[in-house]
């Protein structure tokens, strides 16, 4: 399963192709736009989300209600287009409005500069617009794909905000399973299983930062259950499921770090409490602790996938930090328009779809790519391998 998205964050349309899709998933159309409402929450969020209702049109791959075998194509519409219909014109020459919209001086940490360099533009809105993290939407619809893929094999993914700012979630409080996890990060704004205190104190962050023009970044923890053992491989480099699910993660706008269960700790731990024992039981092998975060050597191990991620706080500030005007070469602000002032708990729902596509992908290279029937079929004659786990 792979997807490619097109669009601009105030152009008319996000368009996504998800590719390489078993025949026969179920598919809900209310889940997908649950997830994307989902993606819209959040405490310290801007203007725009407000304006945008986002839904998943369907446009192909799919029939009554199941996936086909073919390419799934969507669509989400961008409702702030009806605004930016000159200044986002495919054809003829900027109009007076387009202009006063064009900008160049870059904001440290977005791509405006890197646009300059790499591509040669001048009008840095040229960046903007596809570098913008509008393109989560369309991250996430595909993700939800994956996710009814993943359903029907019983896994089941979540995430939760361990950290904004410089409030921080008290770590021995944190549930292990996906439920629990839902159950508290789901009932509040921050996305967090931090108490009332925590999420209060959330709020006082985030609005300190508005009130002085800057923003905040965060830590989120993606947690995943169900998964059976042996999905990835270590035999080659592009084959271990922690490079690809770094490598996913890590391509979310303003995600700066990814780190696999304790893996953050493990220049600080010694190897005796680092790694997991395993104890045999009656029908299998349990794992006391799980600081591998579920995988080993690139392979899932059976326990819960922990995955923990570091969005970084968003570049474009109200308050600008020096720049350069290209036009001129001069010194001057960074450019500044409307934005949020933290995304970490959306970050969380997009984190969970690119986790779901990885996931998905790994599912299907284990039981098969063609049809969910035969891939449930393939995966009982596994586990009936798998129990008794093979003690000699
Ligand atoms: C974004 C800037 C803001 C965010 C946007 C990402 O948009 P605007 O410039 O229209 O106010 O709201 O996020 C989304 C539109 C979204 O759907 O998440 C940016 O520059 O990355």
């Amino acid at each position: 399963m792979r997807f490619l998205t097109a669009g601009e964050s105030h152009g008319p349309q996000l368009t996504i192709i998800v590719d390489d899709v078993p025949a026969g998933i179920p598919i809900s159309i209310e889940a997908m736009n649950h997830q994307l409402a989902r993606r819209q929450q959040g405490y310290g969020r801007g203007g725009r989300m407000t304006i945008e209702t986002d839904r998943a049109q369907v446009k192909a791959g799919i029939r009554f209600g199941k996936t086909t075998g073919a390419p799934i194509a969507l669509v989400i519409e961008n409702r702030d287009y009806s605004k930016w219909v000159e200044v986002m014109a495919v054809e003829g020459d900027p109009t007076t409005e387009a202009l006063e919209k064009r900008f160049s001086r870059p904001r440290p940490g977005h791509a405006d500069l890197a646009a300059f360099y790499k591509y040669g533009l001048t009008d840095l809105r040229d960046a903007l617009e596809r570098a913008s993290a509008r393109e989560t939407a369309a991250r996430v619809a595909a993700g939800a794909i994956a996710r009814q893929l993943l359903e029907a094999f019983g896994i089941g993914i979540t995430s939760h905000v361990v950290q904004l700012g410089a409030i921080r979630v008290d770590e021995s409080l944190i549930p292990t399973s996906v439920k629990a996890i839902e159950t508290i990060a789901e009932a509040n704004d921050c996305r967090t299983t931090g108490n009332d205190a925590i999420v209060a104190a959330m709020h006082i962050a985030v609005d300190e930062a508005r009130m002085a023009g800057t923003t905040l970044g965060g830590e989120i923890e993606v947690v995943v259950d169900g998964l059976p053992p042996g999905l990835g491989s270590y035999a080659q480099w592009d084959r271990k499921l922690d490079g690809q699910l770094a490598q996913a993660v890590m391509s979310i706008q303003a995600v700066k770090s990814v780190s696999i269960g304790a893996g953050a700790e493990g220049a600080s731990r010694d190897g005796a409490n680092f790694h997991d024992a395993i104890v045999p039981v009656e029908r299998g092998l349990q794992r006391p602790t799980n600081r591998a975060g579920g995988l080993e050597a690139g392979v899932t191990n059976g326990q819960p996938l922990v995955i923990r991620v570091i969005m970084k706080p968003i570049a474009t500030l109200r308050v600008p930090l020096d720049s350069v005007n290209l036009d001129t070469g001069k010194a001057e602000a960074a450019h500044f328009e409307r934005s949020d002032v933290t995304a970490v708990p959306a970050c969380g729902v997009v984190a969970e779809a690119m986790v779901a596509l990885v996931l998905a992908r790994a599912v299907m290279d284990k039981f098969g790519h063609d049809c969910l029937s035969d891939m449930l079929k393939a995966k009982k004659a596994y586990e009936e391998r798998l129990v008794p786990a093979p003690i000699l």
